[in-house]
């Protein structure tokens, strides 16, 4: 079992979700009404009692769920790692299990097993497998929690002994190297309980990284609420999962789509305070992933590909003095990213660029590797100041991206120190 490169996580910076499962066919309806907010949690808010909400399994069968097809889109959306919902808040695995029978292999006549299947072709395919494990919620084990039901009469040890302990251990040994396990909402669970989780992954597989939602403070790195974006960098690994529009899982009413602008957008703000955007697709009931969807990922992979040595592997940048409300700073060591919107606002399409002390040694557009003229001088205030002239076609474009080649490895904004 070959592992994944050790700094992978730091690299990667841009990962793609996939919420997958039993709801996925409902698209957020039930019973001709409509769920408030996120169609995975349909059950839970429209109250829909396990017996009930189990038999949708018999109609499970996502026939356009096609996982090299999937892994392929990933590699051309330019994500670099993939994270599935094994098992979500419902309890319904997508995987083979022998502990519990309530899974996609023996509860359906396909008989499928979708994560070895998305396992496989992301291993084909050079992508980070990683798996989400809704490790204290679980309705349909009678002694899981229930977000927003009284848990107190619960055996939750039995639900950790029977159920999530033995199917984390199926999983981190049946399918390959896992990159990441994808913890979510610890509600109460106990300090030693996270503990003991944590433990066993790293028992399986020592380099499997934990997520910021084991509970306790226990995770790997920083998990930011969902699509919560921090205001400033952060000094340790963080990452934001953050969905296309409102809800994860498949919502056919749901048409509050960002613009790949506004993905880009978000996407450089993360990479400049030195985060990971885990950006979700929700599939339909057959395994369809939305048109938007598609469009809107399609887009950001066209400007990744062109632009990706801005933003793969990319460090954190000091916050700079002025409000740049269009420009965003992602960094190399001796190169300096500038990521800039709508580029015709600026007069004589000059950027330009006060207090930041180092010296330009080259500059070019990233798309079709394009040299410009630059200029570093200082103000009448000694501050430093760069321009940067851009080519005419610059006009009418929505971002480009400038490579500045400094003297300096490192970031030297002005004024340094307090
Ligand atoms: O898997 C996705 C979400 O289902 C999961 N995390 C992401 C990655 C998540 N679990 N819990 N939460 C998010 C917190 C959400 C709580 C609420 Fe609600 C959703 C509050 C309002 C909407 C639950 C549903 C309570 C009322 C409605």
């Amino acid at each position: 079992m070959s592992s994944y490169p050790k700094n992978w996580f730091l690299d990667a910076k841009y990962g793609l979700f996939i919420h997958f499962g039993l709801y996925s066919l409902l698209g957020g309806e039930y019973k001709g009404k409509v769920t408030p907010f996120f169609s995975e949690w349909i059950m839970n808010d429209m109250n829909i009692p396990p017996s009930e909400y189990e038999q949708l399994a018999a109609q499970f069968d996502p026939f356009e769920f096609d996982a090299d097809k999937i892994a392929e889109t990933a590699l051309r959306w330019g994500t670099r790692y993939l994270c599935f919902t094994a098992k979500h808040h419902d309890g319904f695995a997508l995987f083979g299990s022998s502990c519990s029978d309530y899974n996609s292999v023996c509860r359906t006549l396909s008989q499928r097993d979708y994560v070895s299947e998305l396992a496989e072709a992301c291993q084909k395919k050079g992508i980070v497998f990683c798996l989400y494990y809704s490790q204290a919620q679980d309705w349909h084990h009678p002694d899981g929690y229930v977000a927003y039901h009284d848990n107190q009469n619960k055996n939750f040890r039995r639900y950790l002994d029977e159920k999530c302990l033995p199917q984390l251990t199926e999983l981190l040994t049946g399918y390959g190297p896992i990159g990441m396990m994808w913890f979510d909402t610890p509600m109460g669970m106990k300090a030693e309980e996270c503990k003991e989780i944590y433990q066993l992954v790293k028992k399986l597989q020592p380099e499997c990284l934990v997520s910021g939602r084991i509970g306790n403070g226990l995770g790997d790195y920083f998990c930011t609420q969902d699509n919560r974006l921090p205001a400033f960098p952060l000094k340790r690994k963080w990452e934001i999962p953050g969905t296309l529009n409102r809800s994860f899982g498949y919502k056919k009413s749901d048409t509050n789509w960002d613009s790949a602008e506004t993905v880009i957008r978000k996407l450089v703000k993360i990479v400049s305070r030195g985060g990971n955007y885990l950006l979700n697709v929700g599939p339909d009931g057959n395994g369809k992933i939305p048109e938007e969807s598609t469009k809107i990922m399609d887009e950001v992979g066209d400007f990744l590909s062109e632009n990706g040595e801005a933003f793969y592997g990319a460090d954190a940048v000091p916050p700079y003095v002025y409000e740049t409300p269009d420009i965003y700073f992602t960094h190399k060591p001796h190169r300096l990213f500038l990521t800039v919107f709508h580029p015709g606002q600026f007069p004589e399409l000059t950027v330009a660029l006060p207090n930041i002390a180092n010296i330009p040694q080259s500059a070019k557009i990233l798309s079709g590797n394009r040299p410009i003229a630059y200029n570093y001088r200082k103000t009448l205030e000694n501050d430093s100041y760069w321009e940067f002239f851009l080519p005419p076609d610059a006009e009418n474009q929505t971002v480009v991206v400038i490579c500045v080649e400094t003297q300096e490895a490192d970031v030297r904004f002005e004024p340094l120190g307090s």
